[in-house]
């Protein structure tokens, strides 16, 4: 039985990357799911014997970058150093294997995106224009008053600017027909088809030409003899791509792993990857990328996290709540890649208690327990298998076949679920086996053969688990005495691995139960409501993000009473206010909330420190201290609305400062 596969291995390298994040902000969640993500495949496909380039990095240059390094009265170049060791730390916390770290204002960089310049206008497909239209920073992307939802950018739902200017354009009305005729041909060229389908149509609409330059500020890559222009941010960080392989540069590297196998990327930038990428390369002559697959948005209270929406939960600390492999399995396990998912403390421990704790942990636990307790310790010699030992036997056959299928199909919680189904099999199958009843009867060579693939169930799903969870694989391999150095997964997953005689110890617990709410999500504040209804990327409204497929527990997340109780909330009073130096939106208050707390509060767009004083309001007494702008901020306020017109909350009815809410 051959299922069809989307990743087929050929004599070329497996080339994948992620995209490369902006430094205007911190990681979040969402960079780390698609970080993660293509680790796992990575992780994978080295495993499978494949030699892998695995390319993360950082998008540095461009106006967003530059305004938000003005914001903090820093150069854009120090903003950014700061910024990618945060996301270089984040990565070695989550235990990312990237091969190459790409950051845009490399050396080596720049000489690609000239390069690049010079082959496009070489094939007749860069002339000079006026572009006038409108632009969105934040998102860096070009809207004709048409394409606008409301005057606001109908992708972010935020305001953009009029922009006229000199400059250069991209006929990428050119690629209209080759793109179509691509698209076509190669079915898993864009993945889902939901997203295939989304470009198709807005292919077949008509492209037009792209401004590729932009006037008035120099961060960015110059115009190769126009060095008043800077090259527009997203074919300067699109490049990225052929820089990493060596383009220009390394003709052996490049040989080995152009074109790339697999991009990954969020549905936000599938318009940037499935058009503008391929243009650029059909223009320069160079072959397109193998497969380009769109995930879906982690959302939280339902609104689509996003720094600017300050709705975020950061890779530390849910490492720091749950540890690397547990942030890892319950990322890739809870949502459908390409659905997506709503992310709340709740979820991730049911995932850890359940699946985890039980399930994994208990199949270790009696499996090295009995090897201790009933054969010293030292994994005996099975006798011939009868039913119920071939029966799993099967199981794992099955699992190598559906494990194989879903990962190469990219469906990392199709394989997931497939491993897990081959856990509880396991821990059925001591069950009804009872290898105790054989140890009290003195049946020694049944006994054995039930201690034997017990052992061998467990040391196979540490096996498969190696890509996703890499700590915890290991700790159980060492503790079924497994080696796994130079050996592929086939080798490894073969029936029959663990070898008799090796010695046993009872192992300790894997993972936890948790019971406590609010862990990593503590920071984040909920969005605004109103911001709940926003435009998807291809700029047609839905609500926040849900879709039919998801499972009905994802879209009722209710909490217990208690878990609402875990939240400290206080009556207060403002004592002072001070704006932050450098923030255009940061509030530095003094707050009596029965004690004196400072609180930095982002609401300076919609008040004047002078008016705040005396003011009642409402605020989360427990929560983590955080550092922003060197000040400690002890606490949270609440209030609502957009960030330009927030209304704090208040109490219609007097109450002593500190008084708990309930
Ligand atoms: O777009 N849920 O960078 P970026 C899931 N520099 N994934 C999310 C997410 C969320 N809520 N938020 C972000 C850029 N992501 C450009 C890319 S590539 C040549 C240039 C992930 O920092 C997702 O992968 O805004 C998304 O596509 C990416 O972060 C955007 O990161």
């Amino acid at each position: 039985m051959t299922e069809e596969r989307i990743l087929k291995q050929g004599n070329k390298g497996f080339y994948i990357t992620t995209p490369i994040y902006y430094v205007n902000d911190v990681p979040h969640i969402g960079h780390a799911y698609t970080t993660v993500a293509a680790d796992v495949l990575a992780r994978y496909k080295r495993l499978c014997g494949e030699t892998v380039l695995f390319a993360t990095g950082t998008d540095e240059h461009g106006k967003k970058i530059q305004r938000s390094a003005q914001q903090q009265g820093q150069a854009p170049r120090a903003l950014a150093d700061t910024v990618v060791r945060r996301f270089q730390e984040a990565w070695r916390l989550l235990d990312i294997s990237y091969d190459d770290f790409i950051r845009t204002t490399e050396d080596r960089h720049t000489a690609v995106v000239e390069e690049m310049w010079n082959r496009m206008k070489a094939s007749g497909d860069i002339y000079e224009g006026v572009y006038e239209g409108w632009y969105c920073v934040p998102d860096e992307s070009y809207w004709t008053e048409k394409e606008l939802a409301d005057g606001k950018c109908p992708v972010c739902g935020r305001d953009v600017e009029r922009v006229q200017e000199q400059g250069y354009f991209f006929r990428l009305s050119r690629y209209q027909q080759p793109l179509l005729e691509h698209i076509g041909a190669h079915p898993d060229f864009i993945l889902p088809a939901s997203r295939r389908n989304e470009i198709l149509s807005f292919v077949r609409e008509g492209l037009k030409d792209l401004s590729i330059t932009r006037a008035g500020f120099d961060w960015g890559i110059k115009v190769p003899d126009n060095p008043k222009l800077v090259i527009y941010v997203w074919l300067d960080a699109l490049l990225n791509y052929l820089t990493v392989a060596g383009y220009s540069r390394d003709e052996d590297r490049f040989k080995r792993f152009w074109p790339p196998s697999l991009h990954i990327v969020g549905k936000d930038i599938i318009k940037f990857h499935a058009v503008y990428w391929p243009a650029f390369l059909m223009s320069a002559g160079i072959p397109l990328p193998e497969h380009i697959v769109a995930h879906g948005w982690w959302t939280m209270g339902d609104v689509k996290m996003s720094k600017s929406l300050g709705n975020v939960v950061s890779p530390e600390s849910l490492v720091g709540a749950y540890g690397a492999d547990a942030t890892r399995y319950f990322l890739l396990r809870e949502v459908p890649f390409g659905l997506d998912g709503n992310f709340s403390d709740t979820a991730v421990q049911t995932r850890i208690n359940s699946d985890l704790a039980n399930d994994l942990g208990n199949l270790l636990s009696r499996a090295t327990g009995m090897v201790v307790r009933f054969a010293g310790g030292v994994l005996p010699v099975p006798d011939i298998a009868d039913e119920s030992d071939r029966a799993l036997q099967q199981q794992a056959a099955d699992l190598s076949r559906a494990y194989d299928a879903a990962m190469n199909n990219i469906e990392f919680h199709t394989a997931l679920a497939a491993v897990w189904e081959f856990i509880r099999g396991a821990n059925r199958y001591v069950d009804q086996t009872k290898p105790w009843q054989d140890a009290k009867a003195g049946n020694i060579q049944r006994l054995n053969t039930r201690l034997y693939h017990t052992i061998e169930a467990t040391r196979i799903t540490a096996v498969y688990l190696l890509p996703f969870m890499p700590g915890t694989a290991q700790k159980i391999l060492a503790a079924v005495s497994q080696e796994t150095k130079g050996l592929s997964l086939q080798q490894l997953s073969a029936w029959g691995g663990a070898v008799s005689g090796a010695r046993i110890v009872q192992a300790q617990p894997l993972f936890e139960k948790r019971t406590d709410a609010g862990k990593a999500a503590a920071g984040a504040r909920s969005a605004p409501q109103e911001q709940q209804i926003r435009p998807t990327a291809n700029g047609k409204k839905k609500d926040g993000g849900q879709t039919p497929e998801q499972p009905a527990q994802q879209m009722n997340q209710l909490i217990s009473i208690d878990q609402f109780k875990t939240v400290e909330l206080k009556v207060g009073t403002i004592l002072s206010a001070q704006k932050v130096e450098g923030s255009s939106k940061l509030i530095k208050l003094e707050v009596d909330i029965g004690e004196k707390r400072i609180i930095v509060a982002g609401i300076g767009k919609s008040y004047k420190p002078e008016e705040l004083p005396g003011k009642r309001i409402v605020v989360v007494a427990n929560l983590q201290p955080a550092e922003l702008f060197g000040i400690q901020s002890q606490g949270m306020l609440l209030a609502a609305g957009d960030p330009e017109h927030l209304g704090l909350l208040t109490l219609d009815r007097d109450a002593a400062n500190g008084t708990r809410i309930k």
